[in-house]
């Protein structure tokens, strides 16, 4: 997968490469991550890289001509890619969004800094706007880094031994399930019995259990997208009696 971002800060985007999931990933060749730096796109003595906004107010915008011409530079070097603006405007970003992202083998995102983008520019350049949750940060780069690090997780051959991604939460749209390792007692907890035991069998059960109960309890939102099948729907009613 192609991953080209747009950022006044391409420093701190490139260590998301140096670091677990996604430095293998980007070590095995399997992502590839090149950063372009609007500053690098002026033509002034100054190399200014903000503008004032119309209509008066506190802070600056992302000035147009740099912007524009850096974004011509990545579609000339990888045309057929997405145009993805990271702002808490955007689509609330789910694993299905990003599974299909990794899909199409390349993304380009753009990182926004001060008060943002001009919105003309939103909508004759941007294909997509995402948002990673409802608060504000204080530029684009660690939304985009969310997305990068999520993404190199759904790229075969990206995890390692933790062959997990199918397993892990949200793989079937459902929370996790508890997880315990030693000690067997911890401030006078114990470790589930049926763990200790070996039945895989049992754990099996158990661990859909607890995903199916705890999203119940915890993301009601989430189960109501799903179609639990019989085997499911038995596991859910087995937590929601013991629950009472
Ligand atoms: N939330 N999800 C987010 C964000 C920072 C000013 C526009 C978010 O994705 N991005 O808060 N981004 C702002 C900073 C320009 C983006």
């Amino acid at each position: 997968m192609r991953i080209d971002v747009i950022t006044l800060f391409p420093d701190m985007v490139e260590q998301v490469v140096n670091y677990g999931v996604v430095g293998r990933a980007a070590d095995r060749k399997l992502m590839y991550l090149q950063c372009w730096n609007p500053r690098d796109y002026t033509v002034d003595k100054h190399r200014t890289v903000d503008d004032r906004p119309y209509g008066g107010g506190p802070g600056m915008l992302m000035k147009v001509q740099p912007l524009e011409e850096t974004i011509q530079a990545v579609r000339e070097k990888n045309p057929l890619a997405q145009l993805i603006y990271l702002s808490p405007q955007g689509k609330p970003v789910n694993q299905a969004m990003l599974a299909k992202q990794v899909g199409t083998q390349s993304v380009i995102f753009l990182c926004g800094r001060y008060e943002g983008v001009d919105e003309r520019l939103i909508q004759k350049e941007v294909d997509q706007e995402w948002s990673i949750g409802d608060y504000v940060i204080s530029g684009g780069e660690l939304a985009a880094m969310v997305c990068i690090d999520a993404m190199a997780r759904l790229i075969p051959g990206a995890l390692g031994h933790e062959q997990s991604a199918q397993q892990d939460s949200f793989s079937e749209g459902l929370l996790d399930y508890p997880h315990y390792t030693r000690p067997e007692e911890y401030k006078g907890m114990e470790v589930p019995e049926v763990l200790m035991n070996g039945n895989h069998q049992h754990i099996e059960d158990w661990r859909e259990r607890q995903s199916l109960g705890r999203t119940w309890q915890r993301r009601p939102d989430l189960l109501e997208l799903k179609v639990l099948d019989d085997r499911q729907q038995a596991l859910l009613n087995d937590f929601k009696d013991e629950f009472k």
